[in-house]
């Protein structure tokens, strides 16, 4: 049997499930990029919040491209699990704020009809860094933001609500981009100004884009994963589980449109300015996750607890967090990034999780800016050195150069083509300079200097 409202009461009474009548609940958040991230993360926090007694929070779901996940979740009405795996087990409960899942290429009006709806108050997206469509000076790419992108569906429904003199919305980003609330409000709006000039004004002054950090750990789901949660639901399959750590953390810069739900319930917290946090969190946990990644690819790991259980890469980890990442930031009051340090490296050597590097390799062009460019120029500025990140890029032009390929698979990033035609048409030695030089294709205004492109060699 699959997982469905039917379904709930053949479940084991001990499976945890909504305390809210699902049904009665209005949609109030359109969320584009239902992946396992949000259903772990945001969603979970808004069922948390409906269980405390919030109303009308129910999340529509936009996949963007394929209808994998609108197969999983809409035959089972949008219930899924979440299961929370550590040492010292696994706890699993129903999540139930997902009512349904739209796929924007087969019905791009029902994307826009629920961004234009009248009980629509919140936006929010996890598309990936890549997701955005920016170009390699960080503007709108125009013509990718028009093939497939978030940009016109959202456009479109902004546009209806403001014909139908409707609110203006909240528009979260909950991706791993350095100001990405701020990034979401400037990208959206060239995009509005290029296609819809009209909404320029009404979108800066009846939306808000507040910026967000968003932290949890979720491999992707596998087969193996689904199985041992059928276990737990007493042989009821559910195509749409996700498996997940019991930490989950979410700063919210408190800038709101409109209504939101609570999701302090769940342990969210309001904050004036997000970015001390979100900093710490890029440049510390990602940073460190994209070096355990390329690094420990190259030393034949798999997943993220065996590269942090490897001595050395432990070290280098070390080495990013507390002597090149953590003297960049500038803390919030209680912001103490010794003792967060040290909270990662617990984090990252859960062994239930099985938390694959390569799903961390994937899209290092748009991730390594944020994560490590940014630590590395501030270090420059101050006249310090960076050599783990120093050892990180070196590992990633192997990668891109294919050295994993055999062992690993093929090179997932959007620029892949870009790297092919750089190593055809000039060999492996011109990579580090066009990629990662001033202007390279991937650092931008963050490109590394002389001194530092020679020590990455060829
Ligand atoms: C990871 C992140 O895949 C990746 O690049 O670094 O998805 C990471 O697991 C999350 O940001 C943790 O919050």
């Amino acid at each position: 049997m699959r997982l469905s409202d039917a379904a709930l009461a053949n479940l084991p009474a001990d499976v945890k499930r909504p305390q809210y009548g699902r049904d009665a609940q209005k949609v109030g958040i359109v969320h584009f990029g239902i992946g396992a991230f949000h259903r772990a993360h945001q969603a979970w926090y808004t069922d948390v919040a409906m269980n405390g007694g919030d109303r009308d929070w129910m999340i529509s779901g936009v996949s963007l491209r394929s209808r994998t996940v609108a197969e999983q979740m809409n035959p089972q009405d949008g219930l899924y699990a979440v299961a929370e795996r550590s040492g010292k087990g696994e706890a699993i409960s129903l999540a139930g704020a997902v009512r349904n899942v739209l796929v924007a290429p087969e019905n791009p009006a029902a994307v826009v009809a629920a961004v234009a709806d009248a009980r629509t108050h919140i936006l929010s997206f996890t598309v990936t860094e890549k997701g955005y469509c920016r170009d390699e000076a960080g503007k709108l790419d125009l013509a990718v933001a028009d093939m497939g992108s978030f940009y016109p569906l959202v456009t479109q429904g902004l546009a209806q609500r403001l014909a139908a003199g409707r609110s203006g919305l909240t528009l979260i980003s909950c991706d791993n981009l350095a100001d990405n609330g701020e990034t979401l409000q400037a990208l959206l709006g060239q995009y509005i100004d290029r296609r819809a000039p009209h909404l320029t004004r009404w979108f800066e002054e009846e939306c808000a884009c507040p910026s967000t950090m968003v932290d949890r750990i979720v491999p992707a789901t596998t087969d193996q994963d689904r199985g041992r949660v059928a276990q737990r639901l007493g042989s009821v399959i559910d195509e749409a589980c996700v498996v997940t750590e019991p930490f989950s953390q979410w700063v919210i810069e408190n800038r709101f449109a409109g209504p939101r739900p609570r999701w302090e319930l769940a342990g969210a917290e309001l904050v004036e300015s997000v970015r001390p946090y979100e900093t710490a969190k890029l440049r510390m946990l990602n940073g460190a996750h994209s070096l355990l990644a390329y690094c420990g690819l190259a030393a034949g790991h798999a997943f993220v607890h065996e590269a942090i259980g490897d001595p050395a890469l432990r070290r280098l980890a070390e080495m990013l967090l507390y002597h090149e990442a953590a003297p960049t930031i500038s803390t919030a009051p209680g912001q103490d990034l010794t003792a967060y340090a040290a909270k990662l490296v617990d984090r990252f050597a859960n062994s239930a999780l099985n938390h694959r590097l390569v799903q961390i390799a994937m899209d290092g062009s748009q991730k390594i800016p944020q994560r490590w460019l940014a630590t590395l120029a501030e270090n420059r500025t101050a006249g310090r050195s960076s050599p783990a990140i120093l050892s990180g890029l070196r590992a990633w032009l192997r990668h891109i150069a294919g050295d994993n390929v055999a062992k690993w698979g093929p090179i997932e990033d959007p620029l892949a083509p870009m790297f092919a035609t750089i190593l055809a048409s000039h060999g492996r030695s011109a990579l580090a300079a066009m990629l990662l030089g001033r202007n390279g294709a991937v650092s931008g205004r963050l490109g590394l200097a002389d001194d530092e492109l020679g020590l990455l060699g060829s």
